[in-house]
């Protein structure tokens, strides 16, 4: 029997690729994170609030995604114990919500390899989202899937994605990112996905970066920025 080896080399390249988008990463591999590399503002919150228990007030303040990731074990089991502002420290989404976030100080590249670029902190369980990323707003392209898998159970995960893979390389400046609960868990709680932090590698050093803000409007905000 002959045995197609093109096609199997094909399939197994194809699986390969796709599995190194993006992909849940050990704590040990993540990188040391400068404090301006993750996302700043808010841009939309847009939760699906079920009847029902979930997800409540203290689960829902938007800006508990921006900044350096701020859940630990035992702010986690506060938050179980005792929901409050302070004890849960991540936005959920509920059932198909989302949420989009823009880096103001820095801003989200490809590196040219398979590295990944941009990283997204889920906790509790990983319910399943679509992770998208834009230059302007308004044209978006998907750079990955946090996969729905209750088998790792609750935890603090971080997920990374490599959006050369979806076509992005150095000299992209992107600065959103959105992220869409798939509705795919809807016995979770808090329901929906649940981020505690997003975060870009810069690959292109951020002062040369303004050079490459194609419009005028990217570079004065930069000189307001740095006369303020
Ligand atoms: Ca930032
Ligand atoms: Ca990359
Ligand atoms: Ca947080």
């Amino acid at each position: 029997m002959k045995i197609n080896t093109t096609s199997v080399l094909g399939l197994t390249l194809t699986l390969l690729s796709f599995s190194a988008q993006a992909a849940l990463v050990a704590p040990g591999d993540v990188p040391d994170f400068d404090d301006s590399w993750f996302a700043d503002v808010v841009i939309d919150y847009s939760p699906v609030i079920d009847a029902g228990p979930n997800p409540g007030t203290a689960f829902t303040d938007p800006n508990q995604a921006l900044g350096r990731p701020d859940v630990t074990n035992s702010s986690g089991v506060a938050c179980a114990l005792g929901p409050t502002p302070e004890n849960c420290r991540f936005t959920s989404m509920g059932d198909g919500g989302s949420l989009t976030v823009q880096f103001t100080d820095n801003f989200l590249d490809g590196d040219g390899t398979t590295a990944f670029d941009l990283y997204i902190w889920e906790v509790g369980v990983a319910e399943g989202s679509t992770v998208e990323v834009s230059a302007d707003g308004l044209a978006w392209t998907n750079v990955g899937t946090i996969e729905a898998d209750d088998t790792l159970g609750i935890g603090i995960f971080t997920y990374g994605f490599d959006i050369d893979a979806a076509g992005f390389g150095i000299g992209d400046v992107l600065t959103y990112v959105r992220l869409t609960d798939l509705n795919l868990m809807v016995t979770s709680s808090p329901r929906g996905s649940d981020f505690d932090a997003i975060g870009a590698i810069p690959t292109v050093p951020i002062p040369a970066a303004v050079w490459l803000f194609g419009s005028g409007l990217g570079l004065l905000g930069w000189m307001k920025r740095k006369r303020a």
